[in-house]
């Protein structure tokens, strides 16, 4: 029995994108951000931090997207989607898992700021500005590299992508990506992947975001 823990359009989507390339499907537990339920005892026993995505698997449950990500791909290298410790890429591999947190870092705060926060806190323009200027420049690193290969490993798709790809969905709420043409062709290449396509089909609605974009107010 495998088990996720769960919120549409939310980091557990990493797993639950990376279980389908796997071939191998998750009983689904769902919460939501905004009704407590990660904050109950029941919840925090499995992730103290209260957060999205714990998995239940092997007898074991794990926490951590990232600590997901690995833990997957070292027990089951069989589908080539890790690099594993003497891999020529398992430095750049690392490297991408890390690089998708500080990426999702950015768009938690603006998310934060944009749709948790509101009165009577509401949000610091300046804040939001630096943040989107953040995200933007995570965006533009990402562009110079996919100038030269069309994943993030020149060795071809890896979890590394499941990572950093799921963040790509959330960033044009916050930032314009006309200017980012390898981003939206990224985008697109993982948009066609039959895995992608069918773990979206099980992600559910998300309830975040209520526009199309987020403008900095009076920024
Ligand atoms: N570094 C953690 C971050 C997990 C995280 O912050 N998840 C968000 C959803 S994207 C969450 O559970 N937020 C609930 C909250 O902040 O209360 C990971 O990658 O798993």
């Amino acid at each position: 029995m495998i088990r996720l823990h769960h919120v549409p359009f939310s980091r557990s989507f990493r797993i639950l994108w990376l279980l389908e390339e796997m071939g191998l499907s998750a009983d689904l537990t769902l919460y939501s951000i905004t009704d407590g339920s990660l904050r109950a005892g029941e919840f925090k026993a499995i992730s103290p931090a209260g957060r999205v995505p714990a998995l239940e698997i092997d007898g074991i449950t794990i926490y951590e997207s990232a600590a997901i990500v690995e833990y997957l791909t070292e027990t089951r290298p069989e589908h080539g989607l890790g690099r594993l410790p003497g891999d020529p890429e398992r430095v750049q591999f690392l490297e991408w898992l890390g690089f998708a947190e500080t990426q999702a870092a950015a768009l938690q705060s603006l998310n934060m700021h944009h749709l948790f926060m509101g009165d009577p806190t509401p949000a610091s323009p300046v804040t939001l500005k630096l943040e989107a200027a953040r995200l933007g420049a995570t965006l533009k690193a990402l562009e110079g590299k996919l100038d030269r290969q069309e994943w993030l490993l020149s060795s071809g798709f890896s979890a590394a992508d499941t990572m950093l790809g799921f963040n790509l969905f959330a960033a044009p709420y916050y930032v314009h990506l006309d200017r980012f043409p390898n981003v939206q062709a990224y985008m697109k290449r993982i948009e066609a992947r039959p895995a992608y396509q069918r773990a979206r089909a099980l992600d559910g609605e998300q309830e975040f975001y209520k526009k199309d974009f987020y403008e900095v107010p009076n920024g």
